[in-house]
């Protein structure tokens, strides 16, 4: 309840931040885009996860509520950084609850994207397989119009599911993030390292097989990126590149280097 208070308290004073953690393409070595993390910043509490926050808001629906904010600040930033750096290309992920999957929402994207002036391919929208589970005929709908108006589709915490290969298959997917739990270790030449490198390898080319771009998620080391360009993964995101930061950080940081 305490929880729920909190929530109720942050939409009305605007407590919730969308924060920033960039996706390098290995490659060239530039960021690609970057993944928008919710935060709430109460006064007392300090800056809060989501872990327990969106738990407490799926139970109760108010997730669609905070979902709206975290996409408008999502898209809201990415064009306060195209218009700060004119990274004009780079892309914004954001985490979707099932329960977003709206018959509104498709119209909502379009709306947001028109009046900021994002292209649609800039928005990712990310889901996990609690979306696609129970193949929801009107879910599948939702999803396709939100394809077919250009905006990708991503796939969230990838291996770690039930059946997550068939959704490969059956959804229009355009990205795969491989979980963290197969990139920690990764660069062990031995035990679950190697065996995790092995489902890398297997899932790379799955994806790639099915024009899936390939995001590893959790890189914290050179090593376990030097593994994964190896394999030939197509970007990577972790703490070994940046935690998850405001916008305005990353804008101070890129002013500084100039
Ligand atoms: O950044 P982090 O550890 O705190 O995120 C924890 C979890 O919360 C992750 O699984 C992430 O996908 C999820 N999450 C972060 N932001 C959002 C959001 O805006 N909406 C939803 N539904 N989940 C989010
Ligand atoms: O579930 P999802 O993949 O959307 O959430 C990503 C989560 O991983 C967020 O909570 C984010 O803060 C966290 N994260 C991002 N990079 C790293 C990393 O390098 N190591 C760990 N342990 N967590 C990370
Ligand atoms: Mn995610
Ligand atoms: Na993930």
């Amino acid at each position: 309840a305490e929880i729920e208070h909190d929530i109720h308290e942050a939409l009305d004073n605007d407590w919730f931040e969308a924060h920033f953690q960039p996706i390098v393409d290995t490659s060239s070595g530039e960021v690609a885009g970057f993944e928008a993390l919710m935060r709430m910043r109460h006064p007392d509490k300090g800056l809060l996860s989501p872990a327990g926050i969106i738990e407490v808001a799926e139970e109760t629906a108010i997730i669609g509520r905070i979902g709206d904010r975290i996409l408008e600040a999502a898209i809201a930033n990415l064009a306060r950084l195209t218009s700060h750096t004119g990274m004009s290309d780079t892309y914004v992920a954001v985490n979707f609850s099932p329960m977003q999957f709206e018959s509104p929402l498709p119209l909502r994207l379009v709306r947001l994207l028109d009046r900021y002036g994002i292209l649609p391919h800039r928005l990712v929208v990310e889901i996990t397989e609690a979306v696609l589970m129970h193949d929801n005929p009107e879910i599948r709908t939702i999803l396709n119009e939100i394809h077919t108006l250009g905006c990708r589709i991503a796939l969230d915490d990838f291996g770690t599911g039930y059946s997550s290969l068939s959704y490969m298959s059956r959804f229009p997917v355009d990205i795969v993030k491989i979980d963290q739990s197969f990139v920690r270790s990764i660069e062990d030449g031995s035990g679950i390292g190697q065996k995790n490198r092995m489902l890398v390898e297997g899932i790379a080319a799955i994806s790639h097989k099915m024009n899936c771009l390939v995001v590893a998620e959790g890189v914290e080391t050179a090593a376990q990126y030097g593994v994964l360009r190896e394999i030939g993964i197509d970007c990577a995101q972790g703490y070994h590149f940046a935690r998850p930061r405001q916008v305005d950080d990353i804008l101070a940081e890129l002013q500084q280097r100039k």
